[in-house]
């Protein structure tokens, strides 16, 4: 019998090592740690995007999804101080901070009437006078107003501050969100969960336990949610796999996590600026591994805004199935860190063709990976 494609590529790769990792992944065994790391250290980049794509495929095929979402940050006041941190101000420098009403959030929400996005995403900084009541009161406001727009808001930085203000345990106090209309959680907090990083760069933050733990118990409750790494600063890759390890663990545990995202670190105005960023084939090895190193996760994404969208198009060949959406020039928190896209706003049709162009086949999801639309042979009309 002949040789399959990924078994030629496996059979020519010289290190012993290596090849077992290939084999491993082809026969759907689970890699461990070490093999992780082993895999940062010495893998060419060819041959883990070509093991990457590989398992994208078998997943896959071809499907690549992306959503219509838009942002919405409350606030840029942050009492926590992260030092990779370039969009938040302290409460103490007011003058540079905003922070929106229930009423201006809600005429954020009006403003989409009629268009037909399926998602809002709402994060922020942590404002000491913003309570959970307050949060409670603008999820039902959204939920009054467009029922069926999924809410996908607060990191568990944001939501552990909230319920210790409000003097609530996580479990109460996940469950009165949700009643509130709080659908999913977005991935964001996670940072580097181990604390020799963490301590460094985020030390008074919500802990990677407290992290997990809220995510564990969205999860109990119905609601699925991301996970992110912030990942090419001061870690090494033995903290990247520690990181995946908890999240492959916990996952295991409850199936909860939809789609993991790689963040690629931006040192624009940070107190990290003199922290050089990731290479390209930096980037792409970081998200091949991901795919292969989190075999529980049905979903990788591409954050666009932040990689570009040549990078994020380039990693659709390395493991990514998901390029996020088409969100508008609301968002701030990348622009700031000096990210590609100063004014990150794609078209549905710059999207599809930017997914087409890489011969993948684009498709509209809803927040839960439901199919909203395939587009590969869709028309588009003049005015769309
Ligand atoms: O947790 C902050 C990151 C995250 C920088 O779940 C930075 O669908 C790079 O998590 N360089 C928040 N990254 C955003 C986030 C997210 C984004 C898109 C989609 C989803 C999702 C989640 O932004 C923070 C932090 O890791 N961040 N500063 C920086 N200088
Ligand atoms: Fe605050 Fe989030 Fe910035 Fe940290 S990353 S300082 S928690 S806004």
């Amino acid at each position: 019998m002949s040789l399959s494609k990924i078994e030629v590529i496996i059979e020519a790769e010289k290190d012993i090592q290596l090849q077992q990792i290939g084999n491993k992944i082809i026969n759907n065994k689970r890699l461990n740690f070490n093999e992780g790391v082993y895999l940062f250290e010495k893998a060419s980049l060819p041959y883990v995007g070509a093991l990457a794509n590989w398992k994208r495929e078998s997943l896959h095929g071809d499907a690549t999804y992306f959503n219509k979402n838009f942002h919405i940050e409350p606030t840029n006041v942050c009492v926590f101080s992260c030092k990779f941190c370039s969009y938040s101000k302290l409460y103490a420098h007011k003058e540079e901070g905003w922070e929106l009403t229930i009423d201006q959030m809600l005429d954020i929400v009006k403003s989409y009437d009629g268009k037909p996005v399926t998602e809002v995403h709402i994060v922020g900084g942590v404002h000491p006078k913003l309570t959970l009541n307050f949060f409670l009161e603008l999820m039902r406001a959204i939920k009054a107003h467009r029922p069926e727009l999924h809410i996908k808001a607060f990191t568990p930085v944001e939501l552990e501050y909230m319920f210790r203000k409000a003097n609530v345990s996580t479990e109460e106090g996940m469950k009165l969100a949700h009643e509130a209309g709080l659908d999913s959680l977005p991935g964001g907090g996670a940072e580097i969960f181990h604390p020799d990083i963490r301590t460094v760069i985020c030390n008074d933050k919500a802990t990677a336990d407290e992290w997990l733990h809220i995510h564990k118990t969205a999860h109990q409750l119905g609601m699925h949610s991301n996970a992110t790494l912030l990942y090419g600063h001061i870690e090494k890759y033995e903290h990247r796999i520690d990181h995946m390890e908890r999240l492959r663990q916990l996952q295991d545990e409850t199936k909860g996590f939809n789609t993991f995202i790689p963040l690629k670190f931006r040192n624009k105005d940070n107190d990290m600026h003199d922290v050089a960023e990731s290479t390209l084939a930096n980037d792409l090895k970081m998200y091949a591994i991901s795919r292969l190193y989190l075999d529980n996760f049905p979903h990788i994404k591409a954050y666009w805004p932040m990689l570009g969208r040549q990078t994020a198009q380039l990693t659709l060949s390395y493991g990514v199935n998901d390029i996020d959406g088409t969100i508008d020039d609301t968002t701030k928190i990348y622009s700031m860190a000096g990210s590609e896209e100063q004014t990150p706003a794609m078209t549905t049709q710059e999207l599809v063709s930017l997914i087409k162009q890489v011969n993948r086949k684009p498709i509209e999801r809803g927040t839960l990976y439901n199919v909203i639309q395939d587009y590969s042979n869709y028309e588009f009309a003049e005015n769309e």
